[in-house]
C-alpha cells in the first residue's frame, strides 16, 4: 500500500473512533464499511464517477458522492472524465444517455416522471459500469442518494436494475415553528430557522437539513406554524424566506408558508378579510405576486382557518371554499397550492367533535379550485396514539385530500419516549375506505389513484429542532425517515423501513439490526397499551399534553377535557359513536360503518372509540373489559423493561454517546409508562369499583398523588397569543 493511501486510511479510521457520535449526521453517516469482504467487493465495483453536466443540483450530487463513497470505501473516490474503466458510476440525464450506447429503457423513463430514477448495471465497451439516470437533475440526485444507500446498507450492487419514482407528488414537512423560534409541540430545542441572522448567514444546518430531506425524497417544507403570524408575509421576512428557498432549491425542496387569514387587516391595513371583498382579493393577489418576485418556485400556503380561535372565512359568514378559492386564484398562475386544513371543530357546536370536519367539508366537495388540497389529519380527533382513519378519506372524490401525519410526538411520549411511528402511518394508509368498493385504501385516496386526481400530497408535522441530534430523542430520527420513505412509496413495510434506518444509523451487523428492530417495531403498540388501550383517547395532561390526566374536566371547552372522551361511569367506559350515541360511524361507507358498529366485528383496538361498554363486558378472549384494560396497561409498561434489556445488550456494539443517550431515555420511558399505567388504573378504578385481576401488583401511590403532579417545565406548549 502506498504511504499516502495508508495515511488517508488511518486518518479516516482515527477520525471515526476518536469522535463520539452525537447523531448530527442522521442516516447519512457514511462510515467505513466494517465487513472486509463487502468492502473489497465495493472497491472492485467502484473506481470513480462520471458526471458530465453542471447544475446546482448536480453539484450537490457530486459532493454527496465524493463524501459518501470516500467515507464508505475508505479511499478517495473522485469525478473522472470518461467511462473507459471498470467500476465507473455514470450519472447522466436520459436525453444524454444515447451518447453512451444503445440502451432500451424508453418505457421506464416514461413512467418515472420528473422525480424518478433508474439505477442499473451495464457494460460500456466491455467495462462494467453502473448507470444512474433520470429525466431531470433532481431525479439524478435522488438516484445518487439511493445508490449510496445501497452501499450503506451493504446491498449487492453487481447486477442492479432499479426503477423508482414517488407515488405522491407533494411530500412536505410542516414545521410548527414560531417566529420567536419556539416550536409548538416541539421537543428538540428551538426552531432551526434563525430569523435574526438570515438572510446573510446560511447556517450549515440548513444545508444538512436539505440533504437529509432530499435523501428520502421530501420535496417541500412549510417553514411556519399553522397558528400563523401575518408578519412572515412582510418584506422584512420574505427576504429571509428567499434565502432559505435559494438554499433548498438545488435539493428539490420548495418552500411554503402558513397564511394567516386576517393578514389583509393586520399587515395590509384593510378593514376586512372577507374573501368576497374585491379589495381583499386584490391584496392577496398583490401579496402573492410579491412573494413570487422573491421566490419564483414558492410552493404556496397552508391555512388553519376557523379552528381553535384562528380567523377564517366563517368570520364573514363565508365558507371554507370561499376562503380557499380566493387564495388559490391568487396562486394559480404561479403554480402554487393552497393546503387548507380540515382540522376544525367548534366550541358552539355540541355535536361529537369527531364528526365536525366531515360535516363542514364533505358538502363542499367539487367547490374547490384545482390547486386546493384539503389537508386532513389521519384521524378525526387529533393525532392520538391510535385512531381509526378519518371518515373524510374517500368521501371527497372531486377534491385532492392531503394526508397530515404528526411526526413530532405530541401525544406519543414527547421528547422522552421511543415510539417508531411507521406502523401508525401504515395502519391509516392501509385502511380500506370502501369508497369505490373493496380495495379503496386511504393510500389510494392520498396518492390520487382512486379518483384519478392529478395532484396528490402528504404532510408530516416535523419533529426537528436545534438539538444536536435534530429530533431530541435519537429514535425520533426514524420517524422523520419513515415519513419520507412512505411519502415516496407507501407500499414499503415498517420492517423494511426500520431495517434501512437501523443499518444506516447504527450498524449492518445482523444481530444488532435484529435487536434494534425488535425494540422499534412494537414500540407504538406497547405505548398504546400503557397510555390508551382498547380505543381510549385524549387522556393526557391539560394543555401541555404531557403524561396522563384522565380526570381533566370543567375546562372552557368540553372537548378539551378527558371525561368528554372516555365517559367512564359506574356502568362502564367508552364513547358511543354508534346509532345509539353520536352516530359518527354513519360517516363511514356502509361496510365500514357496519363493521365498527357491531360488537362482533369492531376491531378490539377501536372498541372504546366506538362503544360505551359495561365493565363486565366479555372480550373475545373471555376476559372482562375491566380486567383486559388492566392487563393491557400492565403488559404495555412491562415491555419497556424488555426494551431496556435488549438495549443494554448492545453496549459494545454502539458508540458510548448514543448508547447512553438512548439508555437514559429508556429508563425515563419506563418510569413514565408506570406513571401512565398507575394513574390511569387508579382513576378508572374509582368508577369500576373492581379489584385488579389476580397477579397484578397494586400501584404504590395514590390517585391524589398523580392528580397533584405539576409540570411547569413541559415543553412545546402552545404560546398564548
Ligand atoms: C393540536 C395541537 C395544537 C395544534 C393543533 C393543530 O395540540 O398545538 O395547533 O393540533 O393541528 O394537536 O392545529
Amino acid at each position: 500500500m502506498k504511504f499516502k493511501t495508508l495515511l488517508f486510511f488511518l486518518i479516516i479510521l482515527i477520525s471515526q473512533f476518536a469522535k463520539a457520535e452525537d447523531g448530527y449526521k442522521l442516516w447519512l453517516r457514511y462510515n467505513l464499511i466494517s465487513d472486509s469482504v463487502k468492502l473489497n467487493e465495493y472497491k472492485n465495483l467502484i473506481s470513480g464517477f462520471y458526471l458530465k453536466n453542471n447544475s446546482p443540483t448536480l453539484n450537490v450530487a457530486k459532493e454527496e458522492l465524493e463524501i459518501g463513497l470516500s467515507g464508505l470505501l475508505g479511499k478517495k473516490i473522485e469525478q473522472i472524465n470518461d467511462v473507459n474503466s471498470d467500476g465507473t458510476i455514470l450519472i447522466v440525464l436520459k436525453d444524454k444517455l444515447s451518447s453512451f450506447g444503445n440502451f432500451n429503457f424508453e418505457d421506464a423513463f416514461k413512467n418515472i416522471g420528473d422525480e424518478g430514477f433508474l439505477i442499473y448495471s451495464e457494460k460500456i465497451n466491455s467495462n462494467k459500469v453502473t448507470i444512474i439516470s433520470a429525466n431531470s437533475n433532481i431525479g439524478l440526485l435522488y438516484g445518487v442518494f439511493n445508490f449510496l444507500k445501497l452501499i450503506q446498507t451493504n446491498q449487492d450492487i453487481s447486477n442492479l436494475s432499479i426503477v423508482s419514482s414517488p407515488k405522491i407528488k407533494l411530500r412536505v414537512l410542516n414545521h410548527w415553528d414560531n417566529l420567536d423560534r419556539t416550536v409548538e409541540r416541539g421537543y428538540a430545542g428551538f426552531s432551526i430557522w434563525d430569523w435574526h441572522r438570515l438572510p446573510d448567514y446560511i447556517d450549515q444546518r440548513y444545508i444538512d437539513y436539505a440533504r437529509a430531506n432530499a435523501s428520502i425524497g421530501i420535496n417541500g417544507t412549510v417553514l411556519t406554524n399553522v397558528n400563523a403570524k401575518a408578519i412572515v408575509l412582510t418584506k422584512e421576512y420574505l427576504v429571509k424566506v428567499k434565502a432559505l428557498a435559494d438554499t433548498f432549491r438545488p435539493y428539490g425542496i420548495r418552500v411554503y408558508l402558513t397564511a394567516r387569514f386576517s393578514a389583509p387587516i393586520e399587515i395590509g391595513g384593510l378593514k376586512t378579510a372577507d374573501p368576497l371583498d374585491e379589495e381583499v382579493q386584490q391584496w392577496w393577489k398583490d401579496k402573492v405576486k410579491e412573494i413570487y418576485s422573491y421566490i419564483p418556485d414558492f410552493g404556496g400556503f397552508v391555512v388553519k382557518a376557523n379552528s381553535e380561535g384562528q380567523p377564517g372565512p366563517q368570520n364573514y359568514n363565508r365558507s371554507h371554499s370561499d376562503g380557499a378559492n380566493m387564495l388559490a386564484e391568487a396562486l394559480e398562475d404561479f403554480n402554487g397550492f393552497v393546503m387548507w386544513r380540515a382540522f376544525v371543530y367548534s366550541n358552539e357546536n355540541p355535536d361529537d367533535r369527531a364528526k365536525q370536519a366531515y360535516n363542514e367539508f364533505q358538502p363542499l366537495d367539487g367547490k374547490f379550485r384545482a390547486n386546493v388540497f384539503i389537508q386532513t389529519k389521519n384521524g378525526a380527533i387529533d393525532f392520538q396514539p391510535r385512531e381509526p382513519f378519518h371518515p373524510l378519506f374517500g368521501v371527497m372524490p372531486k377534491t385532492p385530500l392531503m394526508m397530515e401525519f404528526q411526526i413530532t410526538q405530541e401525544y406519543l411520549g414527547q421528547g422522552t419516549q421511543l415510539a417508531y411511528l411507521s406502523p401508525l402511518y401504515k395502519e391509516c394508509l392501509d385502511s380500506d375506505t370502501y369508497a369505490n368498493g373493496e380495495g379503496s385504501f386511504v393510500s389510494r385516496v392520498i396518492d390520487g389513484s382512486l379518483n384519478k386526481q392529478i395532484n396528490s400530497g402528504i404532510a408530516g408535522v416535523a419533529n426537528i429542532g436545534t438539538d444536536r441530534n435534530w429530533t431530541g430523542h435519537l429514535f425520533g430520527q426514524s420517524n422523520w425517515f419513515a415519513f419520507g420513505r412512505l411519502a415516496w412509496n407507501h407500499e414499503l413495510t415498517s420492517e423494511e423501513i426500520a431495517d434501512e434506518w437501523i443499518k444506516m444509523t447504527f450498524s449492518n451487523n445482523e444481530g444488532v439490526v435484529k435487536k434494534i428492530s425488535d425494540i422499534m417495531l412494537n414500540s407504538r403498540e406497547n405505548l398504546v397499551n400503557y397510555m390508551t388501550p382498547l380505543g381510549l383517547h385524549h387522556l393526557m395532561g391539560w394543555d401541555h399534553h404531557y403524561g396522563p390526566s384522565p380526570w381533566i374536566k370543567d375546562k372552557p371547552r368540553a372537548d378539551w377535557t378527558s371525561v368528554y372522551y372516555h365517559k367512564a361511569d359506574s356502568n362502564g367506559i367508552g364513547f358511543d359513536r354508534t346509532i345509539t350515541g353520536s352516530n359518527a360511524v354513519s360517516q363511514y361507507f356502509p361496510i365500514v360503518a357496519k363493521k365498527f358498529s357491531s360488537l362482533e366485528t369492531c376491531p378490539e383496538e377501536y372498541l372504546l372509540w366506538f362503544h360505551h361498554l359495561n365493565w363486565d363486558f366479555k372480550l373475545k378472549n373471555d376476559v372482562t373489559l375491566w380486567d383486559e384494560m388492566c392487563y393491557r396497561y400492565y403488559k404495555g409498561a412491562e415491555t419497556v423493561g424488555n426494551k431496556i434489556n435488549i438495549w443494554n445488550s448492545l453496549k459494545d456494539e454502539i458508540d458510548a454517546e448514543r448508547f447512553n443517550h438512548v439508555k437514559m431515555l429508556l429508563n425515563i420511558q419506563q418510569k413514565e409508562a408506570k406513571w401512565w399505567r398507575d394513574a390511569s388504573i387508579l382513576y378508572f378504578q374509582t368508577f369500576s369499583k373492581r379489584d385488579l385481576p389476580q397477579g397484578l401488583k397494586k400501584p404504590d401511590k395514590t390517585l391524589e398523588y398523580y392528580e397533584n403532579l405539576k409540570f411547569p417545565f413541559a415543553p412545546g406548549i402552545r404560546p398564548k397569543w
